[in-house]
């Protein structure tokens, strides 16, 4: 069957009546469509009128007269696009996907395992998949999640969506109700708003101008641009605009959208350039997605592109690399690094800041290059990549590996870098299931503004074993698990559930795609309120063959779990926060120095005056004192106002107690000092407050009262010695 398959697909490269039509094709918006690849480029230059052609054809997709025997000087084979799978069906080197006739389906009435106990991590599962579908164009899988920070009801999770495959191959589901909901876009004609693009998707909203962007491979563009929107819930909003002309292959997209941040609104897209050497090229914006003049070069060699992220703090920007050392050309056990590089200054310059220790990427099977989740045949290509996230200078990666040892085909790993991506702590293990038969792979990570991480990823715990996973066909096979960290990844929540229910082994069913396609990442985000994570989900059966949905759901970021009890390891929880000035009431001068206590030692080195709010003003400096168990807060100019006022420490503001302070906030009500003496009052007693202010009496000895009530004496005090 192979051999027929290879056959045929040579044989229609060329017949006549096909290669008319990629004449035709390398005139209009074919060319276009090869904004989803690597020929972008040489295609833009030529200017010709648009042809249309049939969503059954994948030869637009192949340049004409291509010479094969350069699919691995020109790296497609390491491509993951699909003008490249395309290229390696045309040329024999794959197969095109397809229902298999040994897929045996399993017996109607043996439905998905529901689950009952109750769900430890997220809501209810939501197929982000509406609308009808006609098979076999009914993939929709590799998502990127993304939520708008000043209005999350607002939600959008783009995706790879076979729906108008190959006029595109671009999707998105939209909520306007936090995430109950979502629908997919969809024109009047029954397509995605996306036209003639494809490749990998991101989604990113430029909080400056509440404006939506989603990034793809774009054919008027002859490379990398997408459609963007202000209304993104009407596909009719959605408007084309360009990145760049040229090659890029797996882009990963991120943005700016703290406005404290030196680098707000600023928007960065990354990707592999075969083109030039494979290597890892970065383009920004700094006019919120209007301009993208500025590109970079990251490196000088083949290192994957695997996602980029930034720090919602510092606002610097990390990109997550691998080194994939000759892939799995060899089979399965070949080494990977990890590669982590920054920059500090908002894309200008960049550093690779880390490589990791080898370790043997997830795997079972082959595919080329390519190593896959399953083998015989080799089905769902994934490398081990994962994604990075920081928060306040900590740099978070989970990633997957094989254990050679013990052949346990896939496991999700998380690595924490305290110092800006710099070094990095040893691999925590963050799937507790140990069985060697169950795979663990392609995990996401988010991390909220308060410090919360949220990881996710596809687990078989649940399911019956690698044996039972056959695509397409209804037998559980696996279930996204999830784990989380309240405290910037100090500990770790046990890790449980995420999804509802185990899903069976999706299909690939479409004959233009290479066969082994299901899921090449998944990017999650998180808001103030709330993780996203998104994944492609098996349940629902189409034409009697279980295939691919995208499907969401999201995590809150304030509600703990039920079962959540702290992991001891690697580290216990960090210290509270007390204050004696909390209920207080204060008069006189405004005070200008706060004294907080900790249940923990701080860690000196990470102690700033900015830690510690009043009404939302930093203070200017802090002291600690008592073994670091004390932090005196100062300010040049009082930041309190007449009435209630309001100090807040957010959380993981500063290391203590072998982990990171908890939140702390609290309120004190001030009252400026009123000429006492009433006209009724016999002064006897002089500078007198009211009754319930703070005695300043030395006969009640008040330990460290906080705010200082500042009585008459103390509106500087001691100038703060600087460490
Ligand atoms: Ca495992
Ligand atoms: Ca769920
Ligand atoms: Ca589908």
């Amino acid at each position: 069957m192979s051999m027929n398959r290879k056959r045929t697909a040579q044989s229609a490269f060329l017949n006549p009546r096909v290669l008319m039509g990629l004449l035709i094709a390398l005139t209009g918006v074919v060319l276009a469509l090869l904004g989803f690849g690597t020929f972008a480029v040489r295609a833009a230059s030529m200017k010709q009128p648009a042809q249309s052609y049939t969503a059954n054809s994948i030869d637009p997709l192949v340049p004409p007269g291509f010479d094969c025997s350069k699919i691995h000087e020109l790296g497609i084979d390491k491509q993951i696009n699909f003008r490249a799978g395309a290229i390696m069906i045309a040329c024999g080197q794959a197969q095109g996907g397809g229902t298999r006739p040994s897929s045996p389906l399993g017996a109607l009435t043996q439905f998905i395992r529901k689950l009952f106990s109750p769900l430890a991590y997220g809501g209810t599962d939501v197929d982000l998949i509406t609308g009808t579908e006609t098979f076999p164009a009914v993939n929709q899988s590799t998502t990127f999640s993304w939520g708008n920070p000043d209005n999350a009801d607002q939600i959008v999770v783009a995706y790879i969506d076979l729906r108008d495959f190959p006029s595109d191959a671009a999707g998105a589901s939209v909520s306007t109700d936090g995430g109950l909901t979502f629908t997919r876009l969809t024109k009047a004609n029954g397509q995605s708003p996306f036209e003639n693009a494809g490749g990998s998707p991101i989604v990113l909203y430029n909080r400056p101008t509440a404006t939506w962007y989603t990034v793809w491979g774009l054919g008027a563009c002859g490379g990398l641009g997408g459609y963007k929107s202000t209304t993104p819930w009407d596909p009719k909003s959605w408007v084309p605009y360009c990145i760049q002309s040229g090659s890029y292959d797996k882009p990963s997209g991120w943005t700016d959208m703290n406005p404290s941040s030196p680098f707000y609104g600023r928007m960065y897209v990354s990707g592999n350039d075969f083109a030039r050497g494979g290597n890892i090229f970065v383009r920004y914006s700094t006019d919120n997605g209007n301009t993208w003049t500025n590109e970079r070069q990251i490196t000088t060699t083949f290192i994957r592109n695997v996602q980029i992220t930034g720090d919602l703090v510092t606002g610097d920007v990390y990109l997550a690399g691998m080194d994939e050392d000759g892939g799995c050309s060899s089979g399965c056990g070949t080494n990977r690094n990890n590669k982590i590089y920054r920059s500090t200054d908002g894309g200008n310059t960049w550093t690779n800041t880390y490589t990791g220790p080898s370790f043997v990427g997830a795997c079972r099977g082959t595919a080329g290059y390519f190593c896959t989740m399953y083998s015989n045949p080799a089905y769902w290509r994934h490398m081990g990549w994962g994604e990075p996230a920081a928060f306040k200078g900590v740099v978070h990666y989970v990633y997957a590996a094989r254990n050679p040892s013990n052949g346990d085909p896939g496991n999700v790993f998380y690595i924490r870098s305290t110092d800006s991506g710099m070094t990095f702590s040893a691999p925590f293990l963050l799937n507790s299931d140990t069985d060697p038969t169950k795979a663990q792979w392609e995990p996401s990570l988010s991390v909220s503004p308060s410090g919360t991480l949220f990881a996710v990823w596809y687990d078989e715990r649940d399911g019956g074993g690698a044996s039972t996973c056959i695509a397409g066909s209804n037998s559980p096979c696996y279930r996204m698990y999830a784990r989380r960290s309240n405290d910037n990844g100090l500990t770790w929540l046990p890790d449980d559930a995420f999804s509802d229910v185990v899903s069976p082994l999706p299909a690939q069913p479409h004959p233009s795609v290479v066969p082994y396609y299901v899921s090449d990442y998944d990017y999650a985000s998180a808001l103030a309120t709330k993780h996203l994570a998104s994944w492609v989900d098996g349940r629902v059966p189409i034409n009697g063959t279980y295939q691919q949905d995208a499907f969401t759901d999201r995590e809150p970021v304030n509600t703990p779990t039920p079962t959540a009890t702290p992991t001891p390891t690697p580290t216990p929880t960090g210290c509270s926060v007390t204050s004696s000035g909390c209920g207080a009431i204060v008069v006189g001068t405004p005070p200008m120095e706060f004294t907080v206590n900790l249940s923990g030692p701080a860690d000196p080195a990470s102690v700033q005056g900015s830690d510690f709010m009043v009404n939302g003003t930093p203070a200017n400096t802090a002291i600690l004192l008592n073994g670091n168990l004390t932090i005196h807060f100062f300010f040049n100019t009082s930041p309190v106002v007449q009435g209630l006022n309001t100090m807040h420490i957010p959380a993981c503001a500063f290391d203590c107690g072998n982990g990171c302070v908890q939140e702390f906030t609290c309120t004190f009500t001030y009252k400026p000092s009123t000429p006492t003496p009433t006209p009724t009052a016999t002064a006897t007693h002089t500078p007198s407050p009211t009754p319930t202010a703070t005695p300043t009496s030395t006969s009640t000895p008040r330990p460290t009262p906080t705010p200082r009530p500042a009585p008459s004496a103390r509106s500087r005090p001691t100038p703060p010695p600087r460490p």
